[in-house]
């Protein structure tokens, strides 16, 4: 088990800090067929070329926050230019830094210039961008970062190691004493109950049942109603990889990441308790896996 406690081991703008310096990490994980590039993390500058004789790779996006998992964006290269005048005939887009977990891809723009991109998880993404030439010179690597920021108070995204295992998501209500009781327990057989009072900022919401994959699930609430929270996760039996699957829970609350655990889930159709959220104060403390 590990435990991390973001908010008591650093200031929330440190953490921040930490977000936007998440190394390159795990590429492979992000290269998948649907890539228009295939070029991901290649070394890019090979050309002898003296840099001052090189095209100009300029990148941006646009927007460049976004709100995971269901936001868009786009990476532009049109302003890409050589100085010699010849034409940009490759725009070579990779990601380069993303959040643990995530399985985000790009696609194609709107134009041959441009990359078409949905932020999976919370956390930076970066973008890097080379162009050549049509005598073969390639740029110097533009990069472009965006921060998708959930912009709930509260915000339990989850995901998981192995596909084929089924993991899901539950947040369990104050007062709740166990998983799948009544109306309060949000999860897949219960995406949207009404809790606290008439009003639908206090009702949790989740917003993907992944089945085949591996995550995100996410449930948020726009402004909880005081008490206390738990987190479970349940490994949904009767899937096909029975192996043990390391399993990531984090906690936003107000769009930082203030909790963050992953544990080795073992033992199909069994409840995994990860942690109890208390609001409105935002403290996220730790469950024995057995329960709170
Ligand atoms: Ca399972
Ligand atoms: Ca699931
Ligand atoms: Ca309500």
């Amino acid at each position: 088990m590990r435990a991390v406690h973001l908010s008591r081991l650093f200031p929330l703008s440190i953490v921040s800090l930490l977000a936007a310096c998440t190394p390159d990490y795990g590429l492979d994980n992000l290269t998948n067929p649907n890539n228009v590039d295939t070029e991901v993390d290649t070394p890019v500058d090979t050309d002898p070329t003296p840099v001052g004789d090189r095209p100009v790779a300029v990148c941006s996006a646009t927007p460049d926050e976004v709100q995971p998992p269901f936001d868009t964006n786009q990476f532009l290269g049109g302003g890409s230019y050589d100085p010699a005048g010849h034409p940009i005939t490759d725009y070579i887009w990779s990601i380069v830094g993303a959040p643990p977990g995530s399985d985000a891809s790009l696609s194609p723009g709107p134009t041959v210039a441009d990359r078409n991109f949905q932020a999976d998880l919370a956390g930076t993404y970066t973008a890097r961008l080379v162009v050549k030439t049509d005598d073969g010179r390639s740029s110097t690597p533009c990069e472009v970062s965006i921060e998708a920021i959930p912009d709930q108070d509260l915000w339990v995204e989850m995901y998981w190691t192995y596909s084929g295992d089924d993991m899901d998501l539950h947040l369990l209500a104050p007062g709740a004493t166990s998983p799948t009781m009544g109306g309060l327990d949000c999860y897949y057989g219960n995406r949207n109950p009404s809790w606290g009072g008439s009003g639908t900022q206090d009702d949790p919401a989740l917003d993907i049942d992944d089945i085949p994959g591996t995550g995100p699930e996410n449930i948020n609430i726009g402004t909880p109603t005081p008490g206390v929270y738990k987190v479970v996760v349940h490994d949904y039996p009767g899937s096909v990889n029975n192996t043990p699957n390391d399993t990531t829970v984090n906690v936003y609350v107000g769009g930082s990441l203030v909790w963050s655990d992953t544990r080795s889930l073992t033992t199909e159709g069994t409840y995994y308790y990860y942690a109890m959220i208390d609001w409105p104060s935002g403290d996220v403390l730790d469950c024995p896996s057995t329960g709170c």
